[in-house]
């Protein structure tokens, strides 16, 4: 497997090849997709979702947080008190049926999808594979009382959805880390670095890249002086990533399938997207039918 690749600039892995596993492609976006896709964001409104809930309460010695960031995700929504999607035994009502990709995104989604399978082996890519899943991260810094607090990072974590996950970053670059171990007696040894920059794909696959190492952001750069379309008061956002997934459909539930008290959690975050998102408003509506 390889690939031309430019713009590798993380210092320490300034390669003109990247390892098996890894795809990063500078320049992914032309200027029309990017500004179909800037356009598309103007509309999101994306949320600030808690860890926990009522019924999923913190584990001991936990305690109920929001996330960094606010998200929005695509195709079905990964709510936190829900647990993510997390196989093999992590996989029922935990991924609920969402908006779909504006045209856009689906032709995105179709390239990348392409390119991954053209440099994985079919053993790497899962049967019914397809990038259905999207989670858009919105990277900046937030109004806490009073004082600007920048919360531009995500810590160590895996990617549990089945196959590679294709990347698109826009904005101020990140710098993005595959790391090999965490836990609090051994520093995480970072193995791979790259920038993420801005209008690039990156893919990543295999045993190695997906199961073994984890993977984080560091930092996001102030570089550009980039201001991208978030619809958020007391929140600037500097960078915004869609991570494109898979779960596979059988695994989908609709809102109004859920279990009462797993329905009761995820209501307020649903009523929230349903102030501007005519998909959410409508599965208010079918629930309260029934
Ligand atoms: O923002 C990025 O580049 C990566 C985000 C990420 O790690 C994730 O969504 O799982």
């Amino acid at each position: 497997m390889h690939q031309k690749v430019r713009g590798n600039t993380g210092k320490k892995f300034d390669e003109k090849k990247l390892p098996q596993g890894l795809f990063y492609r500078k320049d992914f976006l032309s200027a029309e997709d990017k500004q179909e896709v800037l356009n598309y964001l103007k509309t999101l409104h994306p949320i600030w979702e808690q860890r926990y809930s009522k019924h999923n309460p913190p584990p001991q010695g936990k305690e109920q947080r929001m996330l960094l960031r606010p998200v929005y995700w695509l195709g079905n929504w990964q709510f936190a008190c829900l647990n993510y999607y997390h196989p093999p035994k992590g996989t029922q009502n935990r991924s609920v049926y969402a908006e779909k990709y504006p045209p856009v995104l689906a032709r995105i989604v179709e390239k990348a999808e392409r390119i991954a399978r053209q440099i994985y082996s079919p053993k790497d890519i899962p049967q019914g594979w397809e990038l259905n899943t999207c989670l858009i991260n919105y990277y900046g810094k937030k109004l806490e009382n009073g004082r600007w607090v920048d919360g531009a990072r995500v810590g160590e974590h895996k990617d549990f959805e089945p196959g590679p996950v294709a990347s698109l970053s826009l904005g101020e670059r990140a710098m993005f880390q595959f790391v090999s171990s965490v836990g609090k007696s051994s520093p995480a040894r970072v193995v791979f670095q790259q920038w993420l920059e801005d209008g690039s794909l990156q893919i990543f696959g295999s045993p190695r890249w997906k199961d073994e190492l984890f993977h984080r952001v560091q930092r996001v750069d102030r570089k550009l002086g980039a201001e991208l379309p978030g619809n958020m008061e007391g929140f600037n956002v500097r960078r915004i990533n869609f991570t494109f997934r898979y779960v596979p459909r059988k695994d989908w539930v609709k809102y109004e399938n859920l279990p009462e008290g797993l329905k009761e959690d995820v209501t307020p975050y649903v009523t929230e997207l349903a102030r501007y998102s005519s998909f959410f408003s409508g599965l208010l509506k079918d629930s309260n039918k029934k």
